[in-house]
């Protein structure tokens, strides 16, 4: 079938003949029932988010409480990412390393050749034009998905710019990124479709040499939204491993404080540990205002001034629904109160609005993510705790107006955060560079929801980016060793460790979170301004409890003292893991990341 020609539908509005070719090849191969450009007008979403509704694979919520919105649950199979069935493709093995799944490239094109053969029968093929990035950016990063999910062409329209403008920059022969997917469900004639289609083999496939992405099998967002964790992070850290700047699974906020003075903040916390909730933080302490720039991703260049520069790559929120509340993060449940979001897997109320576990006193009855009726007493949580918002980053009420500046800003300060129950102090500052890369190589957190797999069991997770690491992670680690090397140290981002997970022995959280994170960040901006003590632990620089201001805040003494203890015995064990940790990258691992860990040592004799 001839894509230009398809009956009823415009022709190819490109003449980019590299992508005009890969559309013919991949409408050969999958042999879909028609073939739309999408050109992201709001036309296009209502007929998109139309179709879906007509086929039950969406739900219109009511209007008047969420406009223009839709709920949407998945296959109960398909409800996360798949971190076994994703795959670093390089041509040589050892650049996937030891953390990432490796398959010979020709193997992988061979096998996914085969699913894909035929794979679009009965079904619209979309062809998605994005860019990650602002399009007015030096050097936009271009990606073109194809897809037969109607569900991931509406959410790829909300998560990125996308659509006929991006052709438009692209001309006639800019690069880009070809980025396939299929939820590996073909129809027969006269089949009727399923609420949510996908394929009980599935596969995440990268080809870091070629910059190709393959996805097959999954609808779920991580799995079938490529422009993001596939292109925005693991074949873009080969693409900034090579030309010499980050690619990283960060916020991005602006801080101002009571005096004005203003420090853009980016934070690395493994998947559901609290990025989206510290990059649109409400302070509790009077005077300091947050502003948000992106909650997942960032994007990392040294600028001529000699500091490094972030941009969020992405254009839309794909947040964790659970625990979202007034009291939480009240600037999301504003974000969505404005509409035009789809909402997956979590629970729907009689009067069409959503509901999800966290949002205070549960109402008498709801549907369920499975779609039966709920209770409070039915036992089980109404919403999965994978369950997501997918929302415009425009309706953020405290969005930062640079937030859109392909130059990016200036970044004071990294953290380094996870969920650890034990061991690992509130907050700490690296010595140095180096420092502050082994505390993002050592990073642990405890697994979450949103990959599937075992929940509470800690790993290591060097700068949040494990499953995310596009070549191999020892490469990755010198990577970052490198770029400060060469970098005038008064000018790099400052390092720090925050854990907001910590328990007491009865299992409560001993700290508050949330917006009371924002008293650690003003002890954070006090340390860059050289205005804050804090005390020589052997893990890094920790404040005196009496350092962070608890105005105001009803916590206990001893709790936040608990919160901020470096215990030897602790972190003790923590050593042989770490150092098992490194082994395995052997060669690849920079010695000075052993010097670092003998210092450690030294330090907790
Ligand atoms: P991904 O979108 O998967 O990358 O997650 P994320 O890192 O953006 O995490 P998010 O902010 O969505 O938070 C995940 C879960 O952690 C939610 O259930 C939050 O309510 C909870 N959470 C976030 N911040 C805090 C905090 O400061 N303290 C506590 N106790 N829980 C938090
Ligand atoms: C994460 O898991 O880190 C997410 C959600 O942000 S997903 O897009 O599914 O990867
Ligand atoms: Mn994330």
């Amino acid at each position: 079938m001839d894509a230009a020609t398809t009956a009823g539908l415009s022709p190819a509005p490109t003449t980019h003949s590299r992508l005009l070719a890969w559309v013919a090849e991949v409408t050969a191969l999958t042999t879909p029932a028609r073939v739309v450009w999408c050109d992201g007008s709001d036309g296009e979403w209502q007929r998109l988010t139309g179709q879906l509704a007509d086929a039950g694979t969406l739900v219109r919520l009511n209007p008047e409480l969420k406009p223009n919105s839709f709920w949407a649950r998945t296959d109960p199979s398909d409800v996360a990412r798949v971190e076994e069935r994703t795959f670093i493709c390089s041509v040589d093995p050892d650049d996937a390393g030891p953390t990432n799944n490796w398959m010979a490239p020709e193997e992988m094109k061979q096998l996914l050749g085969e699913l894909y053969r035929g794979c679009m029968a009965g079904r619209t093929m979309y062809v998605i034009p994005f860019c990650m990035g602002p399009l007015d950016a030096a050097d936009p990063k271009f990606g073109v998905e194809i897809t037969d999910s109607a569900y991931v062409a509406a959410s790829m329209k909300i998560m990125t710019r996308m659509g006929t403008p991006v052709l438009d920059v692209m001309g006639a022969d800019a690069e880009f990124v070809p980025a396939l997917h299929s939820v590996g469900a073909p129809l027969a004639p006269g089949q009727a479709d399923v609420m949510w289609p996908c394929n009980d083999t599935k596969y995440i496939a990268h080809f870091p040499d070629t910059r190709e992405i393959w996805s097959y099998g999954s609808g779920y967002g991580g799995n079938s939204l490529l422009g993001k964790k596939c292109y925005s992070l693991r074949i873009a850290s080969v693409m900034a491993r090579d030309e010499g700047w980050l690619a990283e699974h960060m916020l991005i906020l602006k801080l101002t404080s009571p005096q004005q003075k203003v420090h853009y903040v980016a934070a690395a916390f493994p998947s559901a540990c609290g990025k989206t909730n510290l990059a649109m933080l409400e302070p509790t302490i009077g005077g300091w205002k947050v502003e948000t720039l992106g909650d997942d991703i960032a994007w990392m260049r040294f600028g001529d001034d000699g500091r490094l520069y972030a941009v969020n790559p992405e254009y839309g929120f794909f947040g964790v629904a659970p625990g979202t509340d007034d009291s939480t993060n009240p600037n999301a449940m504003r974000t969505l109160a404005q509409g035009n979001s789809l909402f997956t897997n979590v629970a729907l109320t009689d009067d069409g609005d959503v509901w999800w576990e966290g949002m205070g006193t549960p109402p008498a009855h709801l549907t369920d993510w499975h779609g039966n009726d709920w209770t409070p007493g039915s036992g089980a949580p109404s919403s999965h705790p994978n369950s997501r918002f997918c929302t415009p980053i425009s309706q953020c009420p405290i969005l930062a107006p640079e937030y859109d500046d392909p130059r990016g800003v200036p970044i004071s300060a990294i953290l380094f955060g996870g969920r650890r129950k034990t061991t690992v102090p509130l907050v700490a500052q690296s010595r140095d560079w180096i420092h502050g890369v082994f505390m993002g190589a050592t990073l642990s957190s405890e697994t979450t929801a949103a990959a599937v797999g075992q929940v509470g069991v800690v790993r290591r997770d060097p700068m949040a980016m494990l499953p995310f690491i596009g070549y191999h992670a020892g490469d990755y680690l010198a990577h970052w060793v490198d770029l400060g090397k060469d970098a005038d140290p008064d000018k790099l981002p400052k390092i720090f460790q925050v854990n907001w997970f910590r328990r007491g022995d009865d299992g409560r959280f001993l700290w508050p979170g949330y917006g009371e994170n924002s008293r650690v960040l003003k002890w954070v901006v006090e340390r860059l301004e050289g205005t804050a003590g804090a005390v020589d632990t052997p893990v890094g620089l920790v404040p005196h409890p009496a350092a962070i201001d608890t105005e105001g805040l009803d916590l206990a003494y001893a709790d936040l003292a608990a919160a901020l203890h470096v215990d030897p015995t602790e972190w003790a064990v923590e050593v042989p893991q770490i150092a098992a940790w490194f082994n395995q990258f052997g060669e690849k691992l920079p010695g000075i990341l052993w010097t670092e860990l003998d210092s450690l040592k030294e330090r907790l004799r």
